[in-house]
């Protein structure tokens, strides 16, 4: 990873390949260190084929989104079939996902957060449910997140990073648990996608303390996604976007 690059941010895709490759075509995969915030997958026709695209860009992070989680939870547990195609998930998508158990490895390995060499936290959910992950006393919080969200992805745990991942929207609702949550994970500012806003451009709330990059890229789905806001509204560079941290 050349962390020289300036950082690309890549809100939820929801299987919308054509207009991902849209929003891309002015970021040369080589100039741009891309961060894929996760729920690229359910919604559209081609959330296995944005998956394969993100793993397989140079320069690239994908985090862990609710909807990578459902489609795996619905990989080993059919059962879950009926709940996750009620999230829009596409089951010539999930036949796709069954036949690569390698993707699906990589998939379980995704972080569920980064922070960047600014302090900049990066996170698929908008909540700070997160901290349950949290070993008490660990020095390198982000770290001891993403093992133990690893640890539940590949021993069943599921249902516990469900009720992690699913719930949004904590922040804009409370800015005290935004500051104590960055306070707690020595970061500055948050990056987030998981709940859309209607902006033209990633919408920062709370004196930039958070950036929304959900800027509903996909045109499938839910009427919240069908808005056909610009690209620019879920694709664009990080520090364009908070002027703050270029002071
Ligand atoms: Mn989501």
């Amino acid at each position: 990873m050349n962390q020289e690059l300036p950082v690309l941010i890549v809100g939820d895709v929801h299987g919308d390949l054509e207009r991902l490759f849209k929003a891309l075509k002015s970021y040369p995969a080589d100039r741009w260190r891309t961060i894929f915030l996760g729920d690229l997958v359910d919604g559209g026709p081609f959330g296995v084929g944005a998956l394969r695209y993100a793993r397989d860009r140079p320069n690239s992070e994908v985090l862990l989104g609710n909807h990578e989680l459902a489609m795996l939870w619905t990989v080993r547990d059919r059962s879950r079939l009926s709940f996750w195609s009620g999230l829009g998930g596409e089951l010539h998508d999930l036949r796709e996902l069954e036949g690569d158990p390698g993707l699906q490895e990589w998939m379980r390995r995704r972080p569920a957060l980064l922070k960047l060499e600014d302090q900049t936290l990066v996170q698929h959910s908008d909540n700070d449910l997160y901290g349950r992950l949290l070993e008490p006393g660990a020095t390198d919080p982000v770290r001891s997140i993403n093992e133990e969200a690893a640890r539940l992805l590949s021993s069943g745990g599921e249902a516990v990073l469900w009720d992690i991942l699913s719930p949004g929207k904590v922040f804009r609702e409370n800015r005290d648990r935004l500051e104590r949550w960055l306070a707690k994970m020595g970061a500055r500012r948050l990056v987030h996608g998981h709940k859309p806003h209607r902006s033209k451009c990633p919408e920062a709330y709370h004196d930039g303390l958070a950036i929304d990059f959900d800027g509903g890229l996909g045109r499938y789905g839910k009427n919240r996604y069908q808005r056909l806001q610009p690209l620019e509204a879920s694709v664009a560079p990080l520090d364009l976007t908070a002027p703050w941290s270029r002071s």
